[in-house]
């Protein structure tokens, strides 16, 4: 069987995976956006499909405005006597908690929070029913146990293993196998120079001893391979006995290089050496195609490309941005139709917009919203936007102009921000659309499904990417209203709302 990577493309870092029986669950990190952490299942590690997300509610996680790329962090899920165990940080809220859930789909409990400084943080079940905390410092990997029952560490974090001398020793995650306890760390930091090592010992206190080959997986010094940034990685074994990991990476694009899609899930076959160390990929490296060898696949329908706003719920795909929805966003108000009422927060305020998104998850895919909205004030406005952070993202959109609707396309970058193309519009319906290739988004309309696109502008991918704009997300394609400082005084009603990118050409 070969497979191709990431298998879970987009912004969908910091993986974890635990198996129960023949089926695997992952988790990925959300930072600002809602609902909070994804819980995705598996029979074969290569296809996902999304089945809930762990934090769904304003009690488990507060409606607070998290600024960019703050919020929720690299999150562990492990399974233990029938309970699915979910531990993460919020980095602006609490610090480290855990929920837990006996349904993987939800809902999942309210979060206990814990007494421990650190992000990254894992758990480790042992057969003598001792559970371990262990989690990041500054100074390496340090570690507790743990009462489940209460959260109460019962005793203070000690350092266990300083890693091997990388910036940023991060998400530790401890294992017994063969006897050992596996001790796996991030080191090098989430960007070019990430790298993953391993150290074991006969103790899960340590002493711990790094694999003579460490790192165990990095791409750092390899510029030209396609995958880069490869680390945060989780170990999960078969019912037939063979490894695998889970990690995140990105896909760089141009020179100098740039990605805009976030930090992405990859799979990668392990094996063990002589010594009893594991082997990750071809020698360390995760290849965009690989040959899993003797695998059964086990594939699920793929998702409709359309949302046609006719059920009660959203489906899972969609995100909030740092506030649960509840007041400004309805699907039965008008049945049919995604509703917004646009508040008075813009898109470049650091808060929450009535906004509405899913990832991009290919370089090359293609977005068209049908939306009816009238503006009645200048300010009142109303589209489709693809955006990275507060300060970085594009837009086309309806708004009102001196002479009445105006279609336009907006650039926000930096401190610059400029509407670079526009169009009278004489109708309350239009189609908006972004077509993506790896270098340009460009933005068009269409005032009936048969038309052909009126493309207005295009604006370079590179300007919305993590190297430019910073942070550790990815870029969301979006719906959102806005009255820009006041209050949008009509609704704007989406009818359905296309994503497609398979067949989609290169532009
Ligand atoms: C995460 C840290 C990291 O907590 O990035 O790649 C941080 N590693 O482990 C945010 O995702």
């Amino acid at each position: 069987m070969v497979f191709d990577n990431p298998v879970l493309p987009g912004f969908y870092p910091d993986p974890s995976v635990c198996r129960v029986g023949e089926d695997y669950y992952l988790v990925t990190s959300t930072m600002e956006y809602r609902p909070g952490v994804p819980v995705f299942h598996s029979r074969d590690l290569i296809h996902w499909r999304q089945i809930g997300h762990c934090l769904t509610r304003p009690s488990q996680l507060a409606p607070e405005r998290f600024p960019s790329s703050q919020g929720i962090y690299a999150p562990t899920i492990r399974h233990h006597d029938g309970v699915f165990h979910m531990i993460s940080t919020n980095v602006s809220a609490g610090g480290n908690f855990y929920v837990t859930a006996r349904d993987p789909a939800g809902p999942w409990s309210e979060p206990v929070w814990l007494e421990a400084d650190g992000i990254d943080p894992s758990l480790f079940f042992d057969d003598d029913g001792t559970v371990y905390f262990t989690c990041q410092s500054p100074a390496g990997a340090q570690q507790s146990t743990l009462d489940l029952e209460t959260g109460k560490l019962l005793a203070p974090l000690r350092l266990i293993w300083p890693g091997t001398g990388g910036s940023h020793p991060e998400a530790p995650h401890l294992y017994r196998i063969n006897g050992w306890y596996y001790l796996m760390l991030a080191e090098g930091g989430t960007e070019y120079g990430h790298m993953e090592t391993i150290a074991r010992s006969a103790s899960p206190w340590g002493p711990f001893e790094g694999c003579p080959r460490n790192p165990v997986l990095t791409h750092r010094s390899t510029g030209v391979l396609p995958i880069q940034s490869v680390g945060h990685a989780d170990l999960v074994q078969a019912p037939n006995g063979r490894w695998w990991a889970v990690c995140l990476g990105v896909r760089p694009n141009g020179y100098p290089k740039c990605h805009h899609l976030g930090r992405e899930t990859f799979l990668s076959p392990v094996s063990w050496d002589a010594a009893g160390w594991p082997v990750f990929g071809r020698a360390g490296r995760i290849e965009p195609t690989i040959d899993g060898g003797d695998w059964p696949t086990q594939p699920w329908p793929p998702e409709p490309a359309r949302d046609d706003y006719d059920g009660p719920e959203l489906r899972l795909c969609w995100n909030f941005l740092r506030h649960p929805r509840a007041d400004e966003l309805s699907l039965d108000e008008r049945p049919g139709f995604l509703r917004l009422h646009g508040s008075a927060v813009t898109l470049d305020d650091p808060g929450a917009p009535v906004w509405l998104g899913r990832r991009q998850q290919h370089y090359d895919c293609e977005a068209w919203t049908a939306l009816e909205f009238s503006p009645q004030r200048q300010g009142d406005e109303a589209g489709l936007t693809v955006r990275m952070n507060e300060r970085h993202h594009y837009e086309i959109a309806v708004t009102r102009g001196a002479e009445g609707a105006r279609i336009i396309v907006r650039r926000r970058l930096g401190s610059l921000r400029a509407v670079t193309a526009s169009a009278p519009l004489h109708a309350s319906r239009v189609l908006l659309g972004v077509r993506a290739d790896k270098d340009n988004y460009t933005f068009g309309y269409r005032l009936n499904a048969e038309d052909v696109p009126h493309w207005l502008d295009s604006a370079e991918t590179r300007y919305l990417s993590t190297e430019v704009a910073g942070g550790f997300t990815g870029v969301y394609i979006s719906l959102y209203a806005t009255g820009n400082g006041q209050p949008c005084a009509p609704p704007a009603d989406f009818d359905w709302f296309e994503y497609r990118w398979e067949g989609i050409p290169p532009a």
